[in-house]
């Protein structure tokens, strides 16, 4: 069997989702750090891999390129606790998934990138900041009111929805967004970081040179736990 391959960013919180999922399923993979602010995901050669020129894209077999985090997500949690297994669990776990790309991460996902990321960025993006934090707001009062009654958002347990929700909530605080008015979400936060397998946005896998003509050539691999 092939090791999978990761082309993901560190400080990428859409990279950070699968780095997280495979820590906790505890697979085994390689990783090659792509940096986004140096255009390193829109070079020719990556543009042939993801047309969509971004991160995290996962290579599952020699050749084959999977882009989108959630869909990363759904297709390395198929089969495991990580998955829910009935129709309206499996319905309902996407449900927060779709949510969180559409009302979730173009908020705090673009306040992280400009705050955090990008020097400067504050000064570059006043005017866009005022929508996302309003928007980002509205999204995390969602997620509070839904997690007062409930530990995680599908399945009554940990799922890829958790993962994919975890991403950009976890460094809102960074990017002016002030978690203290959401106790919901902050007990969910450190309900998912007790989670055996968790490891932090820090966390560094072993990388490896982008090389593309590696995947079959790398005879061993590193993982740490
Ligand atoms: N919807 C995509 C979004 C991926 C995305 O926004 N990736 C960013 C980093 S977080 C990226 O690679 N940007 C570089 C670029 O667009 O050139 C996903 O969930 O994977």
């Amino acid at each position: 069997m092939s090791l999978y391959k990761l082309y993901s960013m560190q400080r990428s919180g859409n990279s950070y989702k699968v780095r997280l999922a495979l820590a906790l399923l505890d697979a085994p993979y390689r990783a090659v750090e792509v940096d986004i602010l140096r255009g390193e995901s829109r070079t020719p050669d990556f543009l042939a891999k993801n047309p969509s020129g971004q991160v995290p894209l996962l290579e599952t077999a020699p050749g084959r390129y999977l882009a989108e985090s959630n869909a990363i997500l759904w297709y390395l949690a198929v089969g495991t606790s990580l998955a829910p297994d009935t129709r309206m669990d499996r319905a309902e776990a996407l449900q927060w998934m779709f949510f969180e790309q559409h009302a979730l991460e173009p908020n705090i996902g673009s306040a992280y990138f400009w705050l955090c990321l990008v020097k400067g960025g504050r000064d570059l993006q006043t005017h866009a900041l005022e929508d996302w934090l309003e928007r980002g707001y509205a999204a995390l009062q969602v997620m509070e009111n839904h997690l007062k009654t409930n530990d995680y958002f599908a399945a009554g347990q940990l799922t890829i929805a958790d993962i994919a929700l975890y991403g950009y909530t976890h460094v809102a605080d960074q990017c002016d967004f002030d978690l203290s008015t959401f106790p919901a979400v902050n007990a969910w936060l450190r309900r998912v970081e007790q989670t055996p397998g968790f490891i932090t946005m820090d966390w560094t896998p072993e990388t490896i040179a982008a090389d593309p003509t590696s995947f079959a050539a790398e005879g061993h691999h590193h993982h740490h736990h």
